[in-house]
């Protein structure tokens, strides 16, 4: 069991609607982890939302995508339907919202690397000493954000039924990744 406490945060990351099934770039499952999110946002005193924040001609996009690194099909351009939250996720009204790879030649995976936005320090002023990761994709977003937040010496937590991803082989290199950097795995039902 992992107990929430008042110095943790929750880091919901790009559960946008060209993220879930029928977006441009839909995420196998996405959409189970709504409901998951949603029961665990009341527990934490620190909410932080990402969303993937293009521009139309974002350098990610192709026209022939491999959907992969750098090779995207157009998705979450901003102030677009499929860059909005999904519906159903309750973002509450003093969330913090942090939006990424806002400029053309910048791909911005980690929500600690957004240009216009200092997320470590934020959290450090918020008194969070650790970080519970969900959201999408686990092999990008995810991934990153949770990398970042190690290396900015946060604890790290990622939720394993909150989170899903593009490719079952860099999801599994991901999780790789975060556990060799000191990521904890948990499920949502082991949360307290
Ligand atoms: C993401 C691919 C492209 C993500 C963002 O949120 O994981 N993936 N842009
Ligand atoms: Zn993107």
């Amino acid at each position: 069991m992992t107990k929430i406490t008042p110095e943790d945060a929750l880091i919901a990351v790009d559960i946008q609607n060209d993220f879930l099934p029928g977006g441009t770039l839909g995420v196998h499952a996405g959409h189970r982890i709504v409901p998951i999110i949603n029961s665990l946002l009341p527990r934490f005193r620190t909410l932080v939302f990402t969303r993937d924040w293009h521009p139309p001609d974002h350098s990610s996009f192709s026209e022939d995508p491999a959907y992969r690194d750098g090779s995207w099909p157009p998705h979450c351009v901003r102030d677009t339907p499929g860059a909005a939250f999904h519906d159903d996720l309750e973002v509450p009204q003093d969330a913090f919202i942090v939006s990424k790879a806002a400029e053309r030649d910048c791909e911005e995976y980690s929500s600690f690397r957004a240009s216009n936005h200092d997320l470590a320090n934020w959290l450090r002023e918020q008194g969070v000493t650790r970080v519970f990761v969900a959201g999408l994709a686990t092999d990008y977003c995810v991934r990153a954000t949770a990398l970042d937040a190690r290396a900015a010496r946060f604890q790290v937590v990622v939720i394993e039924d909150a989170v899903a991803g593009v490719s079952d082989d860099t999801v599994e290199k991901a999780w790789a990744d975060m556990l060799a950097a000191g990521v904890e795995r948990v499920h949502s039902d082991d949360l307290q």
